[in-house]
């Protein structure tokens, strides 16, 4: 059995304002990456504080709290083989100018105040942001098709 990985995934105010759900979902399942849990929400601030914190001190960091909290933002659990650096690719650069096109912030942003989506860098972030945004009864166990088709075994 290959080794599955869990990240947190966020389609931040901007990415749903702009109705950007739908093709950002679409290429997270068509990648053969797996949804195991959703949440839609108006995020609380101190939420919101608490998932920034190591940014605590830079000089946007209040702009981005406000972003972030501004409107409905979508947060998921994603999972499937090295899940945190295929989703960080899928995003493209934190700068949506630098990024490439044909990743999501490459294709839909331009500002690095408005990119539209947020993954976790590491493992050790992805069980922080995970255990601040869902309770483990919020990690749903299912199968699809992508067990058979997308992994060799
Ligand atoms: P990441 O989202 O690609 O992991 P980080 O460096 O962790 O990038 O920054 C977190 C978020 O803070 C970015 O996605 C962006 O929304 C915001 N941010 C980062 N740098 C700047 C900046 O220089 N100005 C405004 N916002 C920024
Ligand atoms: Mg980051």
């Amino acid at each position: 059995m290959i080794q599955k990985e869990k990240t947190y995934v966020m389609i931040k105010p901007d990415g749903v304002a702009r109705g950007l759900i739908g093709e950002i979902i679409t290429r997270i399942e068509k990648k053969g990456l797996k949804i195991i849990g959703m949440k839609f929400e108006i995020m609380d601030i101190n939420i919101a504080k608490e998932h920034y914190k190591d940014h605590s001190e830079k000089p946007f960091f209040n702009k981005l709290i406000n972003y972030i909290t501004s409107g409905p933002s979508l947060s998921m659990i994603i999972e499937g083989a090295n899940a945190i650096k295929i989703m960080r690719s899928i995003n493209g650069s934190t700068n949506p100018s630098e990024a490439l096109i044909g990743t999501i912030r490459g294709d839909y942003a331009i500002d690095i105040g408005r990119n539209i989506i947020h993954a976790s860098d590491s493992i050790r972030s992805a069980e922080r942001e995970l255990s601040i945004h869902f309770k483990k009864e919020n990690f749903l166990e299912y199968k699809t098709i992508n067990d058979n088709y997308i992994y060799e075994e």
